[in-house]
């Protein structure tokens, strides 16, 4: 038996090198670039310990751009595993199958009887059910002759293989044939595989990450109130969350990612009855637009500021920068005529030039911390504030000891905290 993994991502890449500890693995991607720099032993994106995986599977794993059409069948049937790509259409917040469509396609035209197909793509609910279905009957066989399951990835990036080997796995089928492959298939994952139909599958994967969204939202919300109320929102919801049944996130500037400002959209397109959902969406949206009131609050003094960004992945310590809450940032910041510095210990692409840290906060007028990675936590303000044009910072992550950035002559604002004094006169160093 072989295993396919069409869709060499975030989650198709770690789930092929897992499962080829023991088994042949060959992946698929239609980006030429990703299929040679793997076959070439690289990888094409961080992830702790992803590099030691791929030396470990290197003779079970290769890369390739199209599924081939003419392979010998094998005994057992193979398994094609599809993790593309399903983005948000901007226009319509509509959720753009095309990706899965065309992998579905591919699959169908090679699908022999006692295959197995094995949908990981997060899809709207009835997915599987109205679209994928009926497309693989399209290879011409009887639904009983091939496997279905849909199992969505539940492993957080940046922690994506403990995540991916220890998480419980929800699977849904109805088609007996699919549910020894699949436990054969997750044979690495230690956690529990919880079976269901695949309707349940899709609705309890969008359900999670919209529960975290909302659970987002209100942190903060409570953010902002405790800005009026002038007193620490994060004090406040540490304090909250030690009571036994309250567990509220942190405030942040956005909420970024592939996931969290996507999914919760697959869920609602269809429905008339979604608002809390919605408004979770606005408020983590419009916590952009507040960081910025923020900065502004510092430097409106200061004729065409010169802004530091630090941190442009969509949160700490990965490298990622999809739907990163500092692109919003950056250009509502660039539409005010702020000229703006960008830093990031992991980021390699992203929507604007970065610069190396010294190069980002010489003659700044303001460092902005959007981004909460580990190497944040040892800034020193001592060294920092001669270097800039104005002593200022606005902390969205709740990340620095603002008594010791006090200490050093800078003006502070955290995201969140109305307990400081108000300090909107830019301080000149
Ligand atoms: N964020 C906050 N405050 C928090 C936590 C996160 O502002 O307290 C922000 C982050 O900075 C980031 C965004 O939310 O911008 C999303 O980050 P995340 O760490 O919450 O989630 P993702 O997108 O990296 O991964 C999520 C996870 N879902 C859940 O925890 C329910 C992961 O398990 C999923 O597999 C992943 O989505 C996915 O692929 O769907």
């Amino acid at each position: 038996m072989t295993l396919y993994v069409v869709g060499l991502g975030y989650i198709g890449l770690p789930t092929a090198l897992l499962a080829a500890r023991d088994r042949r693995v060959v992946g698929v991607d239609i980006d030429t670039r990703k299929v040679e720099t793997l076959n070439d032993g690289a990888l094409p994106f961080e992830e702790p310990g992803l590099g030691d995986l791929f030396e470990e599977t290197r003779d079970n794993f290769s890369a390739r751009t199209s599924l081939p059409d003419t392979a010998p069948a094998s005994e057992g049937g193979d398994t094609y595993l599809i993790a593309t790509p399903t983005p948000l259409e901007e226009q319509t917040r509509v959720a753009d199958l095309r990706h899965v469509r065309a992998a579905v396609e591919d699959v169908a035209s090679v699908l022999r009887p006692g295959d197995t197909v094995v949908l990981e793509s997060t899809v709207p609910p009835g997915t599987s059910a109205r679209l994928v279905g009926p497309l693989l009957q399209e290879s011409g066989l009887e639904s009983d002759e091939f496997g279905y399951a849909y199992c969505p990835e539940r492993a957080i990036p940046g922690n994506t293989l403990y995540e991916m080997t220890h998480n419980d796995r929800v699977v849904g089928t109805e088609n007996p044939m699919s549910t020894d492959t699949v436990f054969d298939l997750y044979s690495f994952v230690e956690g529990e595989i919880r079976v269901t139909d695949p309707t349940t599958a899709e609705f309890v994967k969008l359900a999670e990450n919209t529960h975290r969204d909302v659970n987002i939202a209100i942190a903060n919300e409570f953010a902002t109130l405790a800005e009026q109320y002038g007193i620490d929102g994060r004090r406040a919801i540490e304090l909250a969350n030690q009571h036994p049944r309250v567990d509220i996130l942190n405030p942040g500037p956005g909420v970024g990612g592939h996931c969290l400002p996507i999914d919760p959209n697959f869920l609602t397109q269809q429905s008339t009855q979604a608002r809390l959902i919605v408004a979770a969406r606005d408020i983590n949206d419009s916590m952009t637009s507040h960081s910025l009131g923020l900065v502004r609050g510092l430097v409106s003094e200061v004729t065409r500021p010169r802004i530091t960004v630090l941190g442009v992945a969509y949160k700490g310590n990965v490298d990622d920068t999809r739907r990163t809450p500092a692109h919003r940032f950056c250009l509502l910041a660039e539409n005010e005529g702020y000229d703006i510095r960008l830093h990031d210990p992991h980021a390699e692409e992203f929507s604007r030039p970065l610069s190396e840290f010294d190069q980002a906060v010489a003659g700044s007028d303001c460092l902005v911390i959007l981004t909460d990675h580990d190497e944040y936590l040892t800034l020193d303000p001592d060294s920092l504030v001669s270097r800039m044009r104005h002593a200022n910072i606005v902390d969205t992550r709740g990340l620095i000891d603002d008594s010791r950035w006090d200490e050093s002559g800078f003006s502070v604002h955290v995201l969140g905290d109305g307990s400081r004094p108000s300090t909107d006169r830019p301080n000149r160093t």
